[in-house]
């Protein structure tokens, strides 16, 4: 029902990506993609090699005049760095080659990927291991987000911690606090430290991980299914979230906190509000049962320290069978904010499968009109059963 795939080396061409199952006449606003776009481009403490890039979508198939059209769409976004002759010819997929990267920095792929791929030249897995991927994620996740716009489902980001410092407690938050700061959290002071954590750890040659909530606002109820564990919308979550390069933890609602407390103060009782049955708690973070409940989806994630260091770690050589630091490629300090980005990308494209497949639809209309419909039966469902208790 839907599907994505992407492709793509961090220096070669281009990344590509192949979208599948969005429905017919969604009218696309492709500046509101190049913007998400620039927007995982940026956070302080980001490489030189963003200075290069210029990210930006380019539409091959599956559009026409800025409308879906129901059948698969392909895209494209550019390497810059690609055209500097010294990278082309790294990297070029019919003539590049170049001496072999031998020393796997801890932390990365570059160990595993060379035994498991047998490849003697550690930049053959590297390349594709690396964050410049998720360029296509967002490019990806930003085309979704128009889709579920429209059907009234929007997902945000904040990062709340770098390294040692933590930004006060919060429920919400708004959109332009995030879009002001260099770090993208709210709590201005919190940013400001957070800033000069990073400048600290670039001195010392180090890096900086961290911690982003993940916010998603206007899900329906029901999205998601208690029927098999692979439907559980905990679970795709916390999957397409860990599928992201730096991920380590993902905790939905209250999180891991939970395994402290009693029950009495780890759940939402219920109550009536005139004719409405509402929440004055959200411990369970939107999901309970693997299901929707209505109230906002609120995911913790948090993120390691990218492994290159400029100070190098201990590693060895593999070709030579001697100790010898790890290799130093031109790396970020710290990439939380960014990484707050691709998670909301991450998150728009993990709601696709199972949003469509509550709502369905070969065109936008027809997915807006089960959507409708369906809402108005929830409506009815509780209207009819209160009815029956009064008979
Ligand atoms: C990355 C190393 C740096 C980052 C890159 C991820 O690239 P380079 O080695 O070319 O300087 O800038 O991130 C991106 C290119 C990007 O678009 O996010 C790495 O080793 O993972």
């Amino acid at each position: 029902m839907f599907a994505y795939l992407t492709a793509g080396e961090s220096h070669g061409p281009a990344l590509v990506g192949i979208l599948d199952g969005i429905p017919a006449h969604l009218r696309l606003d492709v500046g509101a993609i190049d913007e998400t776009l620039a927007r995982r481009q940026g956070g302080y403490g980001r490489s030189a090699r963003m200075k290069i890039e210029r990210d930006q979508v380019e539409f091959l198939a599956g559009v026409r005049g800025s409308e879906t059209l129901g059948s698969p769409i392909a895209v494209v976004v550019r390497n810059r760095d690609y055209l500097t002759p010294k990278v082309r010819a790294l990297m070029d997929p019919l003539l590049g080659g170049g001496d072999p990267l031998t020393n796997p920095r801890p932390g990365h792929a570059d160990y595993a990927g060379a035994l498991k791929y047998r490849q003697r030249d550690l930049r053959n897995v590297l390349e594709r291991a690396s964050a410049r991927e998720t360029a296509m994620r967002v490019c990806l996740g930003a085309i979704c987000a128009q889709l579920l716009g429209v059907l009234g489902i929007v997902t945000r980001s904040c990062v709340v911690r770098i390294g040692g410092v933590e930004a006060a407690e919060l429920d919400d938050w708004k959109a332009s606090d995030v879009e002001e700061s260099d770090v993208r959290c709210p709590d201005r002071d919190a940013a400001t430290r957070m800033i000069e954590a990073i400048d600290e750890a670039k001195r010392a040659g180090d890096t900086l991980g961290g911690q982003f909530l993940v916010r998603i606002d206007g899900m329906p109820v029901g999205v998601g299914s208690n029927r098999q564990p692979a439907q559980r919308l905990d679970g795709i979550l916390a999957g397409a979230l860990m599928g992201m390069q730096t991920v380590r933890a993902v905790e939905i609602g209250l999180g891991a906190d939970v395994a402290a407390i009693p029950g009495s103060r780890a759940h939402d009782a219920f109550a009536l509000d005139g004719g409405s049955v509402v929440r004055r708690t959200n411990r369970a973070g939107g999901i309970e049962g693997g299901m929707s409940n209505g109230e906002p989806i609120v995911v913790r994630v948090s993120v390691k320290p990218i492994p290159t260091l400029m100070k190098a770690l201990p590693s060895v050589n593999l070709h030579e069978q001697t100790d010898a630091p790890a290799t130093i490629v031109r790396s970020d300090v710290c990439v939380v904010p960014a990484a707050a980005i691709v998670a909301e990308a991450m998150v728009r494209l993990a709601l696709m499968a199972p949003v469509l497949e509550k709502y369905g639809g070969d065109s936008v209309e027809e997915t807006l009109d089960n959507l409708a419909r369906s809402t108005q039966a929830a409506a009815d469902l509780f209207a009819r059963n209160l009815g029956t208790h009064v008979q």
